[in-house]
């Protein structure tokens, strides 16, 4: 193993063993009693945290730590059908057919003015670039927008003051999607790009469209954040591998001391794109919308970008070199402080929105880099936290003028102040964290009394379950001078970003029910005595109904093998916490669960003539295990007519056969 590599390795590797003294019992005396929510009481506080290569978000209470939910966004969800509902599938379709799967690191709550407004939760799709926006009036992913020319979408989905616009930056530079991708991989520098995407958001509707894209030099975007209030026009990008290696990234991206910050003012970019600049580019993405009145998503193909070569538009993009290999980029509440956490770097810069723009105002430049202006690392600096730890990442604020960064190597929070940069308080995190959250952090209005860490190793934290571990998260409080460490638990997937916000703003919006009468979905059964079975060649749809406790119908014939069969189950319940659930035997995809007043539909084709119950997968009543039914299937050429029926008991002993039957065809 060559010298230098096994050097890097170690600085970012090799600390990780080093366990904290006392690590077992650093928590504070009170602490049980300031996470204790009692039995129905409320958590203060949604937490809604990335699953990481889980490709889900899940949401937690704060301070409890309970586990509220767990959302299917990049991912399938045997639990509720999402996926595999015909309803559902479009959601994940791409321009590559369907992926069901995506690594999934940041969370964004949309903003109004700089604070957390509570209408959506933005999520990336790193491996196939995609970004989510998901309504929580309903916690569910309401729209999936592919992004092309991009390969590794990490540097998102950060957004600006008044969520206008959700940015995506690529982590790898790559050929564009019109040019030959099929080059060899040692013309990095002549063929590879970078790019970074403005969507547009919809300030109704949420809707998100790809308005523009910015052509960059061949560098890795890691992480970025919006200005705010002075610095509202502006977007800061942290990116490394400016040596634009293309392998052994370890060692030949870790030549140069600094890389960059890179500053765009996007309110310059839109104008361009506004006036018609930029090259219109033939791309393919999908654009993913789920409609709530028909409970139906849409996918459709998009065929159209824009690219704005930042090359031709000079007074647009900046670069600030910032030491060394910089991961977090994150501004200040009051919007003119950014800071460049440098994994490799040994302080933490802080840069001044002021002096960034007094240093494009004088052209106090160091040449350039590919064309695009490098100010001065001095002219843009407020100053560098002198010792702060190792392996700085991610800093969030709690808008008492405090700053809050994770070490990764050498395993604490480090809290200093940003007027005068002196630490005044470093605490051990369990172990190696990347992320941490502080609720609004990293708005103009931080809620700063909790602070979670989000911890990459949790040897020896938890019970062991094998070789595979949860990863931590650690709950402090900061409302004081030094942090309190309060508790700790495990955490689903892994867990990069999360975004907290006050309970209250998202409860009171809450969707109890979808009202049967707003229903528009094409098959929709309006009431038991319209349930039916309808056969088109070797189409068969069946319109259900499910109330407590039972399908109607419930006794279906004449189903044949090789037929397409569509169970479109609505449940007729107009009451909160009611849903039913939808299987039926050997169903090769998932069970469905139908909330009230929804219609959802599970596709399914027999394979072997015979006998297939049904049944209810919800425990919805008391005869919850009654809710049952069966379905015959005949061979193919079979001539059994179809016919459905509910109640039309022929052989009950004892009393008369009750004959409720809808109707038989
Ligand atoms: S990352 S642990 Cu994917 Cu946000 Cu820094
Ligand atoms: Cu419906 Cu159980």
């Amino acid at each position: 193993m060559p010298v230098l590599l096994f050097t890097v390795s170690a600085l970012l590797f090799g600390i990780n063993g080093c366990k904290p003294k006392n690590a077992g019992n650093a928590t504070e005396g009170d602490a049980a009693s300031r996470v204790y929510v009692a039995p129905g009481k409320y958590d203060e506080l949604y937490n809604f945290v990335s699953g990481g290569f889980s490709g889900q978000v899940s949401v937690y209470g704060i301070p409890s730590g309970r586990l509220l939910r767990v959302i299917p966004v990049f991912s399938l969800d045997p639990q509720d059908g999402w996926g595999y509902s015909e309803e559902t599938k479009p959601m994940l379709n791409t321009s590559h057919g369907m992926v069901p799967w995506d690594d999934q690191h940041h969370l964004e709550l949309s903003q109004t003015n700089g604070e957390i407004d509570g209408r959506w939760l933005f999520a990336n799709g790193n491996n196939t670039p995609r970004i989510a926006r998901l309504d929580l009036k309903t916690f569910r992913t309401a729209e999936i927008l592919e992004i092309p020319n991009s390969a590794g979408n990490h540097s998102s989905p950060f957004i600006t003051e008044n969520t206008e616009y959700v940015v995506a930056g690529t982590r790898f530079s790559v050929p564009m999607d019109d040019k030959n991708g099929d080059v060899p991989i040692d013309t990095y520098k002549k063929n590879f790009k970078g790019t970074v995407s403005f969507i547009s958001v919809d300030p109704k509707s949420g809707n998100m469209k790809l308005a523009f894209q910015l052509l960059l030099p061949g560098v890795d975007f890691d992480l970025s954040h919006g200005g705010k209030g002075p610095s509202h026009d502006w977007f800061f990008f942290s990116c490394y591998n400016s040596e634009q290696a293309h392998t052994l990234l370890e060692v030949n991206a870790s030549q140069r001391d600094k890389d960059f910050i890179m500053a765009v003012n996007w309110k310059k970019a839109e104008e361009y794109f506004k006036q018609g600049k930029g090259r219109k580019q033939t791309v393919k993405y999908a654009h993913n919308v789920y409609d709530e009145s028909t409970h139906t998503a849409t996918s459709t193909i998009e065929t159209q970008t824009t690219v704005l070569d930042v090359k031709d538009f000079p007074d647009m993009v900046y670069f600030i070199p910032c030491p060394k290999s910089p991961h977090g980029c994150d501004v200040d509440p009051t919007g003119e402080y950014i800071v460049g956490s440098g994994k490799l770097a040994a302080l933490i810069p802080v840069f001044s929105f002021s002096k960034i723009q007094a240093a494009i105002a004088s052209k106090n430049f160091d040449g350039d880099y590919e064309g695009i202006p490098v100010i001065k690392y001095e002219a843009a600096l407020h100053g560098e936290v002198k010792k702060p730890g190792l392996g700085p990442l991610h800093t969030e604020f709690d808008g008492k003028g405090n700053a809050y960064t994770t070490m990764f190597i050498s395993s604490e929070i480090v809290k200093w102040r940003l007027s005068d940069l002196k630490v005044l308080d470093r605490h051990p995190s369990y172990y190696s964290p990347g992320h941490l959250m502080i609720p609004g952090g990293d708005t103009k209005k931080p809620y700063g009394k909790y602070l979670i860490s989000y911890n990459k190793i949790t040897k020896d934290r938890y019970l062991p379950t094998g070789p595979e571990l949860a990863q931590a998260a650690q709950l402090f409080d900061i409302s004081g001078d030094k942090m309190k460490l309060l508790s700790d638990y495990p955490s689903i997937g892994e867990p990069h970003y999360a975004q907290a916000v006050a309970a209250d703003l998202i409860a009171k919006n809450s969707t109890k029910i979808f009202k049967i009468e707003d229903n528009k979905n094409p098959y929709v059964t309006m009431g038991q005595n319209n349930s039916k079975v309808v056969r088109t060649g070797n189409r068969v749809d069946v319109y259900m109904t499910m109330i407590r406790s039972h399908f109607s119908p419930d006794n279906i014939e004449g189903v044949k093998v090789g037929d397409d069969v569509y169970f479109h189950l609505t449940n007729l319940e107009q009451d909160w916490d009611v849903p039913h659930g939808f299987a039926v035997r050997n169903a090769n995809t998932a069970e469905l669960l139908v909330m009230p007043g929804e219609t959802q539909t599970l596709k399914w084709t027999p394979d072997v003539s015979g006998m297939y119950p049904f049944y209810c997968t919800d425990f919805c009543s008391a005869l919850h295990q009654e809710m049952q039914g069966y379905l015959r299937v005949s061979p193919k050429g079979s001539n059994v007519p179809i016919s459905f029926s509910l109640g039309k008991n022929s052989d009950a002993p004892g009393e008369a056969a009750q004959d409720d039957s809808i109707k038989t065809k």
